[in-house]
């Protein structure tokens, strides 16, 4: 008999104990922006990101000459080369590089679940490839949200509902977890108007304080590209098929 495989969500890393060991694939999601400008990073030609949790970490990369990004808050940590708009990966002079990044949640999350059997990275800008993929796989599939600071957010929310919704339609697939019912509700509720549907959200603030709105606007239009990165020996590489 051919059993149906779980999609379940995570509102947090600090949650991630809870679901560890029951899922062959980890997808990470940091919607605002972390992954979604992984996403772009990769659409654009960059050849690998190195995530680190720590700004020590990243610091150390620095000193030993890699291109490094850091952020905090939202904003650029000083004395590196990038922080974490997906703009900045559209730079030509990254195609082809290896560069090091340290966001606040996203590069924790994937920290945080480096083990698992697979680990790729989601947002809105790969959904359809991601989902597509994900259905081939025949494999238990948990959504990390990044959340912020250890606490639930809309964003990734509503993308872990995304995907949840498109694999529990496939009938290939199953939720258990009040999680996971509330993330693809939450994603029904949002789907046909993302950016308000986040209108009061509380890091489309924190991000609309710091000018970031066009960055805010990328992250939340869907299917801009077909990559999947995938965390191999400690780097996110392109998923080749
Ligand atoms: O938390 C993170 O990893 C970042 O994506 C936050 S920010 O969007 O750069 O503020």
């Amino acid at each position: 008999m051919n059993r149906r495989k779980r999609i379940e969500v995570c509102f947090t890393p600090g949650e991630y104990d809870y679901f560890k060991g029951n899922f062959e694939i980890v997808v990470v999601i940091d919607v605002l922006r972390a992954t979604s400008a992984i996403c772009a990073a990769f659409d654009n030609g960059i050849k690998s990101i190195i995530p680190v949790p720590t700004v020590e970490e990243a610091m150390e990369y620095k000193a030993k000459g890699f291109l490094v990004g850091a952020e905090r808050k939202g904003q650029i940590v000083e004395g590196f080369d990038f922080g974490n708009s997906p703009f900045s990966y559209m730079n030509p002079d990254f195609k082809g590089k290896e560069v090091v990044l340290s966001t606040t949640n996203g590069t924790k999350s994937i920290d945080v679940a480096k083990d698992a059997e697979m680990l790729v990275i989601g947002s809105f800008l790969n959904l359809e490839a991601l989902c597509e993929w994900l259905e081939k796989q025949n494999k238990n599939v948990l959504c990390l949200c990044s959340g912020w600071q250890d606490k639930f957010n809309l964003e990734d929310t509503i993308c872990g509902g995304a995907i949840t919704d498109y694999l529990l339609a496939t009938g290939k697939f199953t939720s258990v977890e009040d999680s996971s019912i509330s993330a693809k509700y939450l994603y029904l509720s949002a789907k046909n108007n993302y950016f308000g549907f986040l209108k009061s959200s509380s890091h489309r603030s924190r991000l609309k304080k710091l000018n970031l709105n066009e960055d805010i606007k990328y992250c939340l239009t869907p299917n801009q590209t077909r990559v999947i990165p995938i965390l191999k020996d400690g780097k996110l590489v392109q998923l080749q098929e």
